[in-house]
């Protein structure tokens, strides 16, 4: 452990970890069970176009998601793409800014116009009266994002989108295995979307899933994600290729069997976090609802510069000197990437003050807790001697720069 800002690896003392520390390291589970898997559908020589395991993750996470309907697709980006086009969308479509970019991508690359809505200062989640406010004749729907595996208001922004007849789907990348007010997310608007992304706490290398209770929007969807193609063989419509190839499937059940594990690791994780970070001024952990289920797959500290004297962005650099790669999820917020910038710039203040100061740390099963207390231990060395280790930066720079 670290006594002295000296020690620190930015300022030449031994790194805090041999190797380094990831977020989003992936949950891979049975390694035996996943190439038994992948055995049985090489030996079946089926190896894609809604295969036996395709099938079968797409009922599990429908039964998991409390849902008639799942689609297991390529990513979550496709499918993304998939229910906005599928559901005729066009125009605008509101959503937070302070997402991963594949939220407003979905939507332009089909040639819509995303509209960015600040959040709740509070829980980082689309503020329903302000999306509210932003609804025009072009608006053609409003996604909600379950940021970091917290719900979104779903019973407000279901209210925003009745009133006023625009379609509501949510982006649950992170949000699998996660409730809102007791109800599993998946069954929240006309269609949601999980992501099995490597990174996930169930991943199938690159993968998703639309869930729906909508039959209609499911059959189109189905159609639509494998060229167009329907039951009778025949093209009538345009399709893409969105399809989960087994392989994929084969990890995605696996990691899927892991779940329940991985969960309980992630809430142990989290809650070792709370407690070693517990006290430090300016240092806190974004809180889950524990009445609600949670995944914990993103323990997500917000740093008050104001506090610690120390920017999110030098934490994260001293962090990744120590080989803890941190992520700022999700830091620049979309509005402020290039590709959405405005000339005058959009200003969401609560979307940027939250995104200026977050920062994922490592979780899941392969980091101990002894992992944790060294990573707690660099974090509160660094907050509560802040204005020395600006100080010494500036007067000496970083030895890894
Ligand atoms: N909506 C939301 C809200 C999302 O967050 C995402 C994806 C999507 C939609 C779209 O889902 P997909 O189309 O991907 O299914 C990562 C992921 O690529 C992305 O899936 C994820 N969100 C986003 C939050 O994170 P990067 O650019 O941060 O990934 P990268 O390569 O820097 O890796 C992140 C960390 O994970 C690193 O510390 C290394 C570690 N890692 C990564 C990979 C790929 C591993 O340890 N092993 C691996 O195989 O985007």
């Amino acid at each position: 452990m670290k006594r002295s800002i000296t020690d620190l690896a930015l300022f030449g003392g031994p790194s805090a970890f041999l190797h380094p520390l990831y977020v989003g390291k992936p949950t891979v589970g049975d390694r035996a069970r996943f190439f038994a898997r992948l055995d049985w559908a090489l030996d079946n020589n089926w190896l894609t176009n809604g295969g036996p395991l395709a099938r079968e993750l797409e009922d599990r996470i429908a039964d998991l998601a409390g849902v008639k309907h799942c689609i297991a697709t390529c990513n979550a980006t496709i499918a993304l793409e998939l229910v906005l086009r599928a559901s005729g969308v066009t125009g605008q479509v509101i959503m937070p800014s302070l997402t991963f970019a594949a939220t407003p991508h979905s939507a332009s690359w089909l040639g819509l116009e995303p509209v960015f809505c600040d959040v709740d200062p509070e829980t980082g989640s689309i503020d329903p009266d302000l999306a509210a406010s932003l609804i025009t004749p072009e608006t053609g729907a409003i996604i909600g994002v379950h940021l970091w595996g917290r719900a979104a208001p779903v019973d407000a922004l279901a209210k925003v989108a009745a009133e006023h007849d625009v379609k509501l789907f949510y982006d649950a990348a992170h949000a699998l295995g996660c409730t809102a007010g007791g109800q599993p997310i998946g069954g929240f608007g006309a269609a949601e979307v999980f992501s099995f992304h490597a990174t996930k706490t169930v991943m199938s290398f690159e993968g998703g899933a639309v869930v729906t209770d909508d039959s209609v929007l499911a059959d189109r969807i189905r159609v639509m994600h494998n060229f167009g193609i329907e039951r009778d063989k025949t093209i009538s419509s345009i399709g893409t290729n969105g399809k989960m190839s087994e392989a994929a499937a084969a990890m995605g059940l696996t990691s899927l069997d892991a779940f329940p594990a991985t969960r309980e690791r992630n809430r142990a994780n989290y809650s070792l976090y709370r407690a070693e970070l517990h006290g430090i001024p300016g240092i806190s952990l974004i809180t889950f609802d524990e009445n609600e289920e949670n995944n914990y797959q993103y323990v997500i500290m917000q740093v008050d510069q104001a506090l610690t004297g120390l920017s999110r962005d030098r934490l994260q650099e001293i962090l990744r000197a120590e080989k803890v790669l941190a992520q700022p999820y999700f830091s620049p917020a979309c509005h402020q990437l290039k590709p959405y910038r405005t000339d005058p710039p959009l200003r969401l203040p609560h979307t940027e003050r939250l995104s200026g100061r977050v920062l994922a740390l490592p979780t899941g099963p392969s980091v101990s807790f002894e992992d944790i207390r060294r990573v707690c231990s660099v974090i509160r060395l660094c907050a509560s001697h802040g204005e020395q280790v600006n100080a010494l930066w500036d007067r000496q720079g970083s030895v890894t720069a």
